[in-house]
């Protein structure tokens, strides 16, 4: 029998990993060989990312991946997934001639509130884009970057968000991908390439880009690593909530809701065409993009970044220092009573505070609640404000296609959670469906397995995937 091996590479904001997928017989098994952790560090005012770090952790987690192979086994091909809108600049070189700023810096706020400020440029842009006004946008980085540094645009020559980036110094080829420029705010949302207008408006030059390529497309072999030299580079849709969708165990007749739970909640679906116009412009629809051009109209909920900061505030013994201590953590919390007052998900305060616990004890306090006494109960409370926060997502989506979602698939961190996914079913009052899956990993891997022609296409591995997976179903309690 032939089994294919790929490796993922897998970053997100708070945590990464390198994970080997073995592929036979229609099965795929994972290893993890490699986890660390991720965070921004603040210099002065600004937050940037530890890029030679993360770099550093990609290389060593290659190395583990080669040596976890069987002997003579050869790692057929690696892609790279991260979260969405940073993005590296740099020459012809391929030098970074800008340090790599985190989305989280806030000195996006001026560009933000002038683009919120001016309505028709606002729609113009949306219009054009899918893609609403959000602080994060790789959009208003740029036009920061370059209003801040107006000599950027001598020095650099190309653009490469940060999946393109580690392409890049992989395998020696800069490309940008197409999942990974759908969350920029710069990409046409009726075309796979940039949009004219937004680059205007944005004051981004042409030539930093070049035309998406889209996910399957191989770009080298991996340099640097001597094991590997055979290895291909293959472009997977970069944005890791791209491959998050792309590994869902889904019904085909489309009638279900996607989660993907981490740092943030992605709350979307699938879709042959973009929700566009007032409605989805007021409900903050981002129309980002399946790897094959397709599109997964979603809402960003803020997600476990609420406790992941909160954890901070409340001193080191509050974050769980094992796997049985966060069940028995969420076990504690879903003993609670539901909460009374609800924390509002969408305040822009909740982004990047000095002091989360300080942002939501006002919210709560201004509702004349009691904030939470301990860990406990942020859990409790952070819970069931992200279950409302994720039914009031679908319920836009519902009224503004005219679908009816049967059920909610949720993979990532918050999959783990029994109270995040009952306090979830409860809001929207359909059943919530958990998968014991990495779901960003496992979409990645895909992507690699068709690219090599080890797996038909996305719906054939989809079934495959859902024939073994674990499931738990969550019913609404009435
Ligand atoms: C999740 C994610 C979201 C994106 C946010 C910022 O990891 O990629 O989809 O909106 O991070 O990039």
């Amino acid at each position: 029998t032939t089994i294919t091996y790929c490796a993922a590479i897998d970053l997100g904001a708070t945590s990464g990993r390198v994970i080997l997928g073995a592929w036979s017989k229609n099965r795929l098994k994972l290893t993890a060989v490699h986890r660390f952790p991720n965070t921004f560090r603040t210099l002065d005012c600004n937050d940037y990312w530890e890029i030679g770090a993360l770099w550093h952790e990609i290389q060593t987690g290659l190395r583990k991946a080669a040596a976890a192979l069987p002997r003579g086994a050869k790692l057929a091909s690696v892609g790279v997934d991260t979260w969405g809108v940073d993005y590296a600049l740099v020459n012809d070189t391929g030098r970074l001639v800008f340090p790599v700023h985190a989305y989280r810096d806030n000195r996006t706020q001026a560009g933000l509130k002038t683009l919120g400020g001016t309505r028709a440029a606002l729609e113009r842009v949306y219009a054009a884009t899918g893609i609403p006004n959000v602080f994060y946008n790789s959009s208003l980085q740029l036009a920061e970057t370059i209003a801040a540094c107006p000599a950027i645009t001598d020095l650099a020559t190309r653009c490469l968000f940060l999946p393109d980036y580690f392409n890049y110094l992989l395998s020696g080829r800069m490309a940008n991908e197409l999942t990974i420029a759908s969350t920029t705010q710069l990409l046409d949302v009726h075309s796979c390439d940039w949009s004219r207008a937004a680059l205007d408006y944005f004051r981004v030059p042409a030539q930093w880009l070049g035309k998406p390529v889209l996910a399957g497309t191989k770009l080298g072999t991996v340099r640097g690593i001597p094991e590997l030299k055979s290895t291909r580079v293959i472009a997977v849709p970069g944005h890791d909530t791209a491959c998050a969708y792309d590994a869902m165990p889904a019904s085909p007749d489309g009638t279900d809701l996607f989660l993907s739970s981490g740092t943030w909640s992605l709350v979307g679906f699938e879709s042959d065409t973009p929700v566009l116009g007032p409605d989805a412009l007021a409900a903050r629809v981002a129309n980002e993009r399946i790897g094959d051009g397709r599109y997964r109209p979603l809402t960003n909920v803020i997600g476990m970044w609420l406790l992941e900061r909160t954890m901070l505030d409340l001193g080191p013994n509050a974050r769980p220092k094992n796997p049985a201590a966060w069940d028995k953590l969420i076990a504690d919390a879903a003993k609670l009573p539901p909460s009374k007052h609800l924390i509002n998900t969408a305040d822009p305060a909740l982004a990047n505070p000095p002091s989360m616990k300080a942002v939501i004890d006002a919210q709560i306090r201004r509702k004349k609640g009691a904030p939470p006494k301990n860990v406990v109960g942020y859990m409790r409370l952070i819970c069931d404000s992200l279950g409302r926060g994720h039914a009031d997502a679908m319920r836009a989506f519902e009224r503004m296609t005219g679908r009816k979602f049967k059920r909610i698939l949720i993979v990532g961190g918050g999959s783990r959670s029994p109270l995040l996914c009952q306090t979830t079913a409860d809001a929207a009052s359909i059943p919530v469906v958990s998968f014991n899956l990495e779901g960003t990993a496992v979409g990645n891997i895909a992507n690699q397995l068709i690219a090599l022609k080890a797996v038909k296409d996305l719906p054939s591995f989809r079934h495959h995937l859902t024939a073994h997976l674990e499931k738990k179903v969550y019913n609404p309690k009435k």
